[in-house]
C-alpha cells in the first residue's frame, strides 16, 4: 500500500484485518516503528473520532503528530492551475503540499466535498493534490468520495460481533436535516463488496449512490423487507447523488426504530457517528443492547494503526 485514500488501495483485506486484530490485542508491539517519524494531520473540516484515534494510533507506534486546522488557521489555498492569484487565496497547493511533505513522513487529510459541483467533488481534488505534489504517503481522513479508515474499523467490528460465517449486513439510508457527503456509504459499500457478507443497501427511490460504486450490490427500496433476517444494521444519511447534494427526502418513516430492529435476526446497530438522535435512530435503539456504536468507534484506533503500520513498514523497505 502506497497511499490509503480509498478502500481500493487495500491489497489483502484478510492480512490487514489480522494486523488490526493483533494490534488491538497488543497495541504497543511496534512502539518504535514510528520513532523519529512525523505524521501530519490536516483538517479542512471538524473531527472528533478521526483526529483523536489517528493521533492515538500514531502515538502507539512512537510517531510524532503535528495537527493543523487548515480552514481557520492556515492561509486559504488555491487549487486551480494557471490562475492569477489576485483574489482571496494566499497560497497555492503546489508550494503548500511540498513544504508540508518536508516536515512529515506521512500526511493525512480531511476534506469534505462541497456538494455543489459533482464533477469537482468526484475528482477529490484536495486529497489528490497532496498525492500529486508530495512524495510521502497520503491517508484520507474522509475525502470528498471516501472514508476508508472508517470502513476498515467497520469491517473489523463486524468480524468481532458476527455469530455466523456469512452475516447479513444492511446499509440503510436514514433522514437528516443537513446535506451529507457520500464518502462514508461509498467506502462502506466497497468494503462490504470485499468482505464475505450477504450485503443489501436500502434507501428511498431516487437516493441511489454512485452506480459505479454500488454495481453488483443488492439494492432495495423496501426498508422493512431489507431488515428481515439482518445481523447488522448500518444506518447512514447521504444527500441525493443524482440531484447532487440536495435533500429530496426527510421521510421520518426511514428512521431506525425498535419495531424495525425486531424484524431482524437480533441485529447489531452500527453508525459511524456523529449521529442525530431521533432523526437517524431512536434513543431506545441507540441506548439499547443492540447498539455497538461505541466499540465500533474504539476500533478506529486499530484500523488507523494497522494502516500506519503498513505504510511505515513499506517506507522502511
Ligand atoms: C460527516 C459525513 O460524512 O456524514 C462525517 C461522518 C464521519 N457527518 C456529518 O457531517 C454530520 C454533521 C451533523 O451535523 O450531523
Amino acid at each position: 500500500m502506497k497511499h490509503y485514500t480509498s478502500v481500493d488501495h487495500i491489497e489483502d483485506l484478510d492480512e490487514l484485518l489480522l494486523l488490526a486484530k493483533n494490534i488491538k490485542s497488543d497495541p504497543y508491539t511496534n512502539q518504535s516503528l514510528g520513532k523519529n517519524k512525523t505524521l501530519g494531520l490536516l483538517f479542512f473540516n471538524p473531527s472528533l473520532r478521526t483526529r483523536l484515534s489517528t493521533q492515538k494510533a500514531a502515538a502507539n507506534l512512537g510517531m510524532n503528530c503535528i495537527t493543523m486546522n487548515l480552514n481557520n488557521e492556515g492561509w486559504s489555498l488555491e487549487f486551480e492551475d494557471g490562475v492569477v492569484m489576485n483574489g482571496d487565496k494566499s497560497e497555492h497547493i503546489k508550494e503548500a503540499a511540498q513544504v508540508i511533505s518536508q516536515y512529515c513522513d506521512i500526511i493525512a487529510i480531511r476534506s469534505f466535498p462541497g456538494l455543489t459541483n459533482k464533477e469537482k467533488d468526484e475528482k477529490d481534488y484536495v486529497i489528490n493534490s497532496f498525492v500529486k505534489y508530495t512524495s510521502v504517503p497520503v491517508i484520507s481522513l474522509e475525502g470528498a468520495t471516501e472514508h476508508p479508515l472508517q470502513a476498515l474499523a467497520d469491517i473489523l467490528t463486524i468480524q468481532e460481533y458476527k455469530t455466523k460465517r456469512k452475516p447479513k449486513v444492511v446499509l440503510t439510508w436514514a433522514p437528516h436535516p443537513k446535506a451529507l457527503p457520500h464518502a462514508v456509504p461509498n467506502s462502506f459499500v466497497k468494503m462490504m463488496q470485499l468482505a464475505d457478507v450477504d450485503f443489501v443497501i436500502t434507501h428511498p427511490q431516487g437516493y441511489e449512490l454512485n452506480p459505479e460504486v454500488t454495481k453488483g450490490s443488492t439494492i432495495s427500496h423496501n426498508q422493512e423487507e431489507a431488515f428481515k433476517g439482518a445481523d447488522f444494521i448500518y444506518a447512514k444519511n447521504w444527500s441525493n447523488y443524482n440531484d447532487y447534494g440536495k435533500i429530496t427526502s426527510q421521510d421520518a418513516s426511514w428512521m431506525v426504530t425498535t419495531e424495525k430492529m425486531e424484524l431482524t435476526n437480533h441485529a447489531k446497530f452500527m453508525h459511524c457517528l456523529p449521529v442525530r438522535r431521533n432523526q437517524i435512530v431512536t434513543d431506545a435503539v441507540l441506548d439499547g443492547e443492540s447498539s455497538i456504536v461505541i466499540p465500533q468507534a474504539n476500533n478506529r484506533t486499530y484500523a488507523a494503526q494497522a494502516v500506519l503500520t503498513q505504510l511505515l513498514k513499506n517506507g522502511n523497505k
